[in-house]
């Protein structure tokens, strides 16, 4: 009982709490707060409608993405309309107006009656992170893309629910092995119905450029004609990343893009010889070594390219951010490092973004805007509590909770281990907002899972080292810290797996969990 009080939050009573519907105990992330209300539940059937905020085109999107989810499994028609002043019976309502105060810009209140469910938020990023609430009520096999039997029913609640941090990340290596467009937008669909609303994007690595790029087009033609492992690589042309950002946009989600600098640029130097301190081109490298390759600090060429490259991104990335990357550069000296950084960090405040970066970039005097994201297997960092000091947020992503590509165990086929094995447990078990030493809660943008691709080559690879752990982050990111408790995070995480199976997510079958 205490640990269902946990999951229900302040203000509920136990026999409140006793009476609530497995699935209102289910939701992952968890929600703010889940008030039962016994005995009543909403009926989805065939004559539902979905209403929108009348005359807001981004609810009537959210309505209609809505819809996209649940016409397949339902075979209902579930037409989207503008909602009149009142809200009709047997209707799903997204509204912008009457959330309370708390829900914030991302949060949402979800209110399920016998004869309605209606969403209200202040924005259509709220609408959207309730609507993944909404799905997650239904029966997990609501998320299978063909005609499936009811019935459909909804649990009467009431539900405030608002995000711990205001970002919450995932990355996505395609530099190692190339991921193609479609992957991409596989991968997004996961991460949105989790609450993650930022994917980054490693575009640029030793082994490819994947980012068609007007200025120096050699690049994505030669830079990106090769992987690990030596296949055939690949790029996206500018209509194709602009593709992703679009689908993104639709899923509430912002793509970050990030060419890593001055090191990890192996493919660039492949592809131009000027960029080369010697002026001769090194091969293309389809191994996974790192920390060998550098720009050229001291030539002006350099910082052309690099402000060539920068706009460009800028330009086709509605975001607010530009991610330099900055690790592992171990083939430029410390000086060499603080003198590109120095230059650089003002040619991307001239495209107008925000610098983020691996968190080596804290080693140089940053600007309050930037961002370090901290990878690292400590619990302290130097120049990232200075960072902080000097006003900058951290994005977290310590290398032993949140990479994704660590293998789970000794067994586990793909992967690496580098930073240990990384069991669900261990994804779950730590708290960004006192992590690092000098970044308290305030000082913590959010946390971000990497997925690194040396190993990781087809969609499967992906959803085999992304799930679970990926909503174990996604958790850590929304869900306050009070609700914070393995025991029932577990028990929800198993209740996922219908909807996983489903959605034809191979997903890996931890035994720490027992899977619905
Ligand atoms: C370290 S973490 C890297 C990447 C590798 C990754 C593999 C970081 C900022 N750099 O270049 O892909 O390890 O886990």
């Amino acid at each position: 009982a205490l640990a269902v009080l946990a999951l229900i939050g302040a203000g509920t009573t136990t026999a409140q709490a006793a009476a609530a519907t497995p699935a209102l105990q289910s939701i992952v992330p968890v929600p703010v707060s889940v008030t039962p209300s016994a005995g009543v539940a909403f009926p989805l059937v065939s004559t539902t409608k979905i209403v929108t905020e009348a005359g807001s085109a981004p609810a009537r999107q959210v309505g209609d993405f809505l819809a996209g989810v649940l016409r397949p499994s339902t075979d209902y028609a579930l037409p989207v309309s503008d909602a009149p002043a009142s809200v009709p019976s047997d209707s799903i309502a997204l509204l912008l107006s009457g959330a309370p105060a708390s829900v914030g810009a991302q949060g949402y209140q979800l209110v399920s009656t016998a004869s309605s469910v209606t969403v209200r938020a202040t924005t259509a990023d709220g609408l959207f992170a309730g609507v993944q609430t909404l799905r997650q009520l239904l029966p997990g096999r609501v998320e299978s893309a063909s005609a499936q039997a009811g019935p459909w029913t909804i649990p009467g609640a009431t539900i405030v629910d608002y995000p711990r941090f205001a970002y919450r990340g995932a990355m996505l290596d395609v530099a190692r092995h190339f991921h193609p467009v479609s992957t991409v937008k596989r991968y997004l669909d996961q991460l949105a119905q989790y609450k993650i609303n930022n994917l980054h994007l490693h575009l640029a690595d030793d082994q490819g450029w994947r980012i068609q790029i007007d200025s120096w087009p050699r690049l994505a033609t030669y830079g990106g004609s090769t992987q690990v492992g030596g296949g055939a690589g690949g790029y996206y042309t500018k209509a194709q990343y602009t593709d992703i950002v679009n689908y993104a946009l639709s899923r509430h989600i912002t793509i970050i893009p990030e060419i890593d600098m001055p090191g990890h640029v192996n493919a660039a130097l492949a592809s131009y010889a000027e960029l080369n301190c010697n002026g001769v081109a090194p091969a293309l490298r389809t191994d996974t070594a790192v920390g060998y390759s550098s720009l050229c600090i001291s030539k002006d060429v350099t910082y052309t390219f690099v402000a060539d490259v920068l706009r460009e991104l800028a330009a086709l990335t509605p975001g607010p951010y530009l991610h330099i990357g900055g690790d592992e550069a171990s083939a430029t000296s410390q000086a060499d490092y603080l003198k590109f950084m120095n230059k650089v960090l003002p040619l991307v405040a001239a495209t107008g973004k925000s610098v983020v970066g691996w968190h080596d970039i804290a080693k140089a005097t940053l600007p309050a805007s930037a961002t370090p994201q901290f990878w690292g297997t400590t619990t302290s960092d130097a120049g990232v509590s200075t960072a902080v000091s000097r006003g900058s947020k951290v994005i977290l992503s310590p290398a032993n909770k949140a990479y994704l590509d660590m293998k789970y165990n000794s067994s586990t086929p793909i992967g690496l281990s580098w930073a240990g094995y990384i069991e669900v447990q261990d994804a779950y078990g730590w708290n960004p907002g006192s992590y690092l030493s000098g970044v308290g809660e305030a000082a913590v943008r959010g946390v971000e899972s990497p997925l690194w691709t040396e190993t990781v080559v087809t969609p499967s690879d992906i959803d085999y080292l992304a799930f679970p752990r990926l909503a174990a982050h996604a958790e850590l990111g929304w869900s306050p810290w009070s609700t914070h408790d393995w025991t029932t995070f577990r028990t929800r995480l198993g209740a996922q797996a219908p909807r996983w199976v489903a959605q034809g997510i191979g997903f890996y079958r931890s035994s720490q969990v027992s899977w619905d």
